[in-house]
């Protein structure tokens, strides 16, 4: 099967409003990621941080296309998806300088970063790590007979892993609510796809499946939003997963402070005209001033110093934090063990109607 990359059309006329919403969100992720970067090279923020910037028309795109209520698992380059998905920036920004006010406390970061009342299922420091989190999100969704829909995201690297394999294969199967979205920008780590992959569409892997699935120009936010949309009215539909390559490029290192000694600088400088917010900017010329423009930037700019300023005056996590969350239930943190007896004594109710009742919970 071979898959054809549609040209981005002009906006038509009902698109302008999607257009600025879409450049909005854009330009809120690259200010956040411009600040990440900022403050990660200055040592406020421990750990790793890997950057999308180039990347965003995926996250926004995809992410507008869904409710509050449908579930996305990222990967280890998640800021966008997770704002996108709607988190609140000072959260994610507490969160990444491993704070008491962030996310997660402060025990996350930027690779384990997570917000279930968003459906935001986490980052994940394991590379094919979210294809698990999505197949059993969205099993759950359907034999809870909601229509909530489950989007993962992942690398090209991901893709040859053990786990992608496995749960496009559930997926399909089960024709489960599900929608695979592919970021490939043709590298992993550092190294190029064409040394990994004898293929240059991933896609076709999806047909290996019996899986629908499209191949999108990733730096148009529009078209990957109608993708999007497309696979996600499928998925509510009951008609099953579709798979979405989304062909896209990142601009900065694999890392922060990555040396970068697997392409050369003109490589990612012809990439520079793609930039996603440049070309939709561009589409909608005549419909948005360059202050209107700037004005975004202004407010995303806002957005981050308030975040900062958040970030900044939250407290270091307790000692006892620790052992909050780490198993299911609530707990005592000056009783870790509790934990264990709670998940002794809890009893699930069984996947499927026929199932033997589980008991404890293990269901084998
Ligand atoms: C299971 C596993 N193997 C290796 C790594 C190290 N690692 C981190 S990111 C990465 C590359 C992933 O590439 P891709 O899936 O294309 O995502 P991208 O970084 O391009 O967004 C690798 C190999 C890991 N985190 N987990
Ligand atoms: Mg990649």
């Amino acid at each position: 099967m071979t898959y054809t990359l549609a040209p981005a059309a002009p906006l038509a006329e009902g698109e302008i409003a999607l257009g600025k919403t879409l450049l909005q969100m854009m330009v809120r992720i690259r200010a956040l990621e411009e600040g990440i970067e900022r403050h990660f090279l200055a040592g406020e923020i421990p750990g790793f941080a890997h950057l999308s910037i180039g990347q965003e028309a995926v996250a926004a795109g995809v992410c507008a296309a869904l409710r509050r209520d449908d579930y996305i698992a990222s990967t280890h380059r998640g800021h966008g998806h997770t704002l996108a998905k709607g988190a609140a920036m000072k959260a994610m920004v507490a969160e990444l300088f491993a704070r008491s006010d962030g996310m997660c406390r402060g025990k996350g970061g930027s690779m384990h970063i997570a917000d279930f009342s968003i459906g935001m299922l986490g980052a994940n420091g394991v590379v094919a790590g979210g294809f698990g989190l999505v197949a059993g999100a969205a099993l759950a969704a359907r034999l809870r007979k909601t229509d909530q829909v489950a989007v993962c995201f992942f690398g090209d690297g991901a893709t040859n892993r053990g786990p992608f394999h496995e749960n496009l294969n559930l997926a399909a199967i089960w024709d489960l609510p599900a929608l695979f979205v592919l970021e490939n920008n043709r590298y992993a780590s550092t190294t190029s796809t064409a040394e990994t992959m004898k293929i240059e569409d991933v896609a076709i892997r999806a047909d290996g499946y019996g899986m629908p699935a499209r191949i999108v120009d990733g730096f148009d936010a529009v078209a990957v939003h109608h993708a999007a949309l497309d696979a996600i009215g499928r998925a509510r539909r009951g008609a099953g997963p579709t798979f979405i390559e989304c062909k896209t490029y990142r601009v900065r290192g694999h890392y922060i402070g990555d040396p970068e000694r697997y392409r050369t600088k003109d490589e990612v400088e012809a990439h520079k005209s793609d930039d996603p917010i440049v070309r939709l900017q561009a589409r909608l010329a005549g419909e948005l001033s360059q202050g209107e423009f700037e004005a975004l930037w202004d407010a995303a700019k806002s957005e981050f110093a308030e975040a900062l300023s958040f970030a900044r005056a939250s407290a270091p996590p307790e000692t006892g934090e620790a052992f909050r969350g780490a198993y299911a239930g609530d707990r005592d943190p000056e009783t870790p063990h509790g934990a264990f007896a709670l998940r002794e004594e809890a009893s699930f109710a069984p996947f499927f109607s026929d199932a033997p009742s589980a008991g404890t919970g293990s269901v084998h």
